[in-house]
Order: structure tokens, then sequence, then C-alpha cells
């Protein structure tokens, strides 16, 4: 089954590719699909809300079955911020490296025991027929000062996870996947298709 990938993160991609095309899915971005579209506005307050109005979107304007993430960071120290707006947390169109520093910069009125962290990833899957799949899932971790790792994207090189004895940016893809808040979703949302 064809499957559009409604997202603009080319992290989120090759994450949800290298899981979805060995179970027999053919997942295509959506710039492959419509190279000039427009990203909507995430208005929604909660990861789900914005999934879902992402989902409906690109599933609109395309008239294929659309799988959107809505995913974040959240800080306990912070009160569980940036949380749905990680993307844009050092302003809008801001790089990852703005946001990444941010969040040591705010983190850093707190002791190192205080710096735990979570990521969230809210998946939906919507058809045209209407037929709609979500999942949510997290993953914990301790936020570190300095970078480690070149692999993934966003604030992995800063999530370190104690267990693993690494952070997310020096885990293989696979090792990320098997632990990580979006390959955790992912699978919950494939098993509730099959
Ligand atoms: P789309 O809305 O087009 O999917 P986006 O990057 O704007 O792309 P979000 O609004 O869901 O996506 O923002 C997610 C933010 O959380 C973004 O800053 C990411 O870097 C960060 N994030 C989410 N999952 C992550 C992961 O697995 N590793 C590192 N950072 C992650």
């Amino acid at each position: 089954e064809k499957i559009v990938l409604a997202t603009h993160n080319a992290g989120k991609i090759r994450e949800f590719k290298s899981i979805l095309e060995p179970l027999g899915y053919e997942a295509v971005s959506v710039h492959d699909v419509m190279a000039d579209i427009t990203e909507p506005e995430e208005t929604g307050k909660t990861f789900a809300e914005n999934a879902l109005l992402k989902a409906t979107y690109y599933m609109k304007a395309t008239g294929l079955p659309c799988l959107a993430d809505d995913s974040g960071i959240a800080a306990d120290a912070l009160g569980g911020r940036p949380g749905v707006y990680s993307a844009r947390y050092a302003g809008l169109d801001c790089d990852d490296e703005a946001n990444n520093q941010k969040l040591i910069a705010d983190l850093a009125a707190f002791p190192p025991e205080q710096w735990t962290v979570h990521y969230i990833c809210s998946l939906v899957l919507i058809w045209p027929d209407g037929r709609i799949v979500t999942a949510e899932e997290s993953c914990d971790g301790v936020l570190r000062d300095f970078y480690a790792g070149d692999n993934g994207f966003g604030y992995d090189p800063l999530f370190y996870v104690p267990e693993k004895g690494k952070t997310m940016a020096e885990m293989t893809m696979e090792e990320k996947n098997a632990i990580s808040h979006r390959g955790k979703a992912l699978k919950k949302l494939v098993e509730a298709l099959s």
C-alpha cells in the first residue's frame, strides 16, 4: 500500500522509510507527490491535535493515505516545554542549532539531575475515505550540554539515553528506532493496521 509521509522533516522521512519499506509499504515523501505544497500552520495545543491537522491537510491535498507525525521534546524542569513548540523554540524558521542552544540555556538554571527530558511522538494515518489510525509514544532521556554523535537529527546529539550509554545521535538508525518515541509509535500503528 502507498502511504504519503506528510512531513517536511528529512530526519523523520529517513526513519519512517527505514521501518515501513522492509514491511512492504511504499512510503513516499509528500514532496515527491506535490513538489510545491506549502505547510499548514500548526495551531494545535497537543501533539495529537497537530498530527491530525497535518494528516488531514495533506490527505485532502493529495487524495492519498497520509501519515503525519507531530513530535518534540519535553523538559521536566521546564514544565514540559518546549513540547509542541520544539521546532520553533528559538523562533519561527530557526534551525536545530538555535533550538538546541536555547534548551541548554533554559536548563542552565537547574542542577544536572533535573535535566530529565522526554521525546513524544503522535502519529495519525488517515485515508481519503475517512478511516483513521493513531498512535502516541514517548521515550526518556537526560539532556546534556555538549554534542555527541552525528546520526539522527534535531535534539539527538544532546539527548542521552543512560540505559544505552549513548546519545540518540550516537545510535544507528536501527538502535534508535528500537527505543525511540517514533519507532515505538510506528510499531503500534503498524500493528493496528494488520
Ligand atoms: P513537519 O511538521 O513537517 O513534520 P517539523 O520538523 O516541523 O516537520 P514538528 O512540528 O513535529 O516537525 O517538530 C518536531 C520538533 O521536535 C523538531 O524540532 C525536531 O527536531 C524535534 N524532534 C522530533 N523528533 C525528534 C527526534 O527523533 N530526534 C530529534 N529531534 C526530534
